[in-house]
């Protein structure tokens, strides 16, 4: 699992693994910032962790070599970014096809990229959500897998929208892991499946 700051989805797969018939384990937990609550949280859980700090590293292709080593280590099924901050190159995003998943916060394809509260509100929206993907070179433009949807209440702001949104990703991000691990969801042409079907457009709708 990949992160870069707080971990509270990082959490959230630590509380459902609680539950002996969670088909998946928190392999290792690595950070490109050191001293994250991310990390705490792996080392309170007794899962193995590293920071690889992307700051000490001359280019992104170089960053990112060393990180596949380092997450290879470990063999994992599936790659998990969780509020992991550094955009992937294409060498890293090609190594971990169809076992590479990101959670986005915003109804994908609206607001790719950062700050998507902030963007959300400024447009008025009165729904917002966030969204499971399989990750591919097009950035937050990989097939959706699950999406969730929360309202816009009057007087949010960033902080009260984001809390709100992530609740959703604490539900739907275990949920796709677990589809993944049961061998229902995979990437296949380029398209999300589960069950043998192409998922529609948005990915599972779970609201
Ligand atoms: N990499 C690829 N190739 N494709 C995706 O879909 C990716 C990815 C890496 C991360 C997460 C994504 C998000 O959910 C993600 C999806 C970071 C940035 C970004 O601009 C954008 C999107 C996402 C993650 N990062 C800056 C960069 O220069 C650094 C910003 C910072 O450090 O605060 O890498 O939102
Ligand atoms: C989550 O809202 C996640 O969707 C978002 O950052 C937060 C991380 O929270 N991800 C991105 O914005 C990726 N660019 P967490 O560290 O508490 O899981």
């Amino acid at each position: 699992m990949l992160v870069s700051g707080s971990g509270s989805n990082l959490q959230a797969f630590i509380d459902a693994c609680r539950d002996p018939a969670y088909p998946c384990t928190v392999a290792a937990v690595i950070s490109n910032r050191p001293g994250v609550r991310g990390l705490e949280r792996a080392t309170a859980a007794g899962i193995a962790s590293e920071v690889l700090d992307h700051t000490g590293f001359a280019s992104r292709e170089d960053f990112d070599a060393a990180l596949l080593a380092r997450v290879d280590a470990y063999r994992p099924d599936l790659v998990i970014l969780a509020g992991f901050m550094r955009i992937l190159t294409p060498a890293f995003v090609r190594h971990y096809a169809g076992r590479l998943l990101n959670i986005h916060p915003s109804l994908l394809p609206m607001y790719p990229g950062l700050h998507t509260h902030r963007r959300a509100l400024a447009a008025g929206d009165t729904e917002h959500g966030a969204t499971v993907h399989f990750v591919t070179a097009d950035l937050d433009g990989g097939p959706p897998v699950v999406q969730a949807r929360v309202a816009v209440l009057p007087g949010d702001d960033e902080a009260t929208l984001a809390a709100r949104v992530l609740e959703k990703e604490h539900l739907i991000y275990p949920l796709a892991a677990r589809l993944f691990a049961e061998g229902r969801l995979r990437l296949r042409d380029g398209r999300a499946e589960l069950d043998g079907a192409p998922l529609p457009a948005h990915g599972m709708a779970i609201d």
